[in-house]
């Protein structure tokens, strides 16, 4: 069950259907850990989306710029390890997609309700495009945005539900995308929220 959005760019639908309480309950744990945070972007507006993450290597945003870190930052403790079992599956859904030699030292974990958004953007703060980005979808479904290389370039609509997982790299690895808004109903283990794990290479 696979949709193909670009040469090196992939849907696997319900990929991580069967993982789906595992990865809730990871997601509670390393929440636990390194809470969410609402972080600002360097134009200084607030994120409507919140973020955490788990790995050597955290995402994070503040005035100063995008870049990844080794601590959160409001605990300054290190961010909790990856769950082996989100490092296979993403090492996995990269191989079914083409993407041999994945190694994932950062998973960012988004947390959407239904009036976070998350405008088109890239994904340019990892020091190696080769490798390519695993996303996991959990809760209620998102109109994700894929675009194209510049941010003018009419973007598509493609749904993303619960358990589809989105793999892409190569020459779809700079695509401009973003998530227009939730949709549907609430999901009846998460409730009116979407999780988002992003799985990347940071350094
Ligand atoms: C999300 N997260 O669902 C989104 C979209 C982010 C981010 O974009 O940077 O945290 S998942 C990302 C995605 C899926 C499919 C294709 C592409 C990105 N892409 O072509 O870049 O929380
Ligand atoms: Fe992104």
């Amino acid at each position: 069950l696979q949709l193909r959005l670009g040469p090196q760019a992939m849907v696997l639908r319900q990929r991580a259907l069967p993982y789906a309480q595992q990865l809730f309950e990871g997601i509670q744990s390393a929440l636990l850990q390194a809470p969410l945070c609402q972080l600002q972007t360097p134009g200084g507006h607030r994120m409507s989306v919140r973020t955490s993450s788990c790995g050597p290597q955290g995402w994070v945003s503040d005035e100063r710029g995008y870049r990844y870190a080794t601590a959160h930052p409001d605990t300054n403790k290190p961010w909790p390890s990856i769950p082996v079992a989100w490092q296979t599956l993403a090492i996995d859904a990269a191989s079914e997609a083409g993407f041999n030699g994945f190694m994932p030292d950062s998973c960012l974990i988004n947390q959407y309700t239904p009036e976070s958004k998350m405008s088109l953007h890239q994904d340019r703060n990892e020091s190696d495009f080769t490798q390519p980005i695993v996303s996991i979808s959990l809760g209620m479904s998102a109109v994700f945005l894929w675009g194209g290389m510049q941010r003018s370039d009419r973007p598509s609509q493609v749904l993303l539900h619960h358990g589809d997982i989105v793999v892409w790299g190569g020459t779809d690895r700079l695509r401009f995308h973003g998530i227009k808004h939730l949709t549907g109903a609430p999901h009846s283990e998460c409730g009116a929220m979407r999780y988002n794990l992003t799985l990347r290479r940071a350094r």
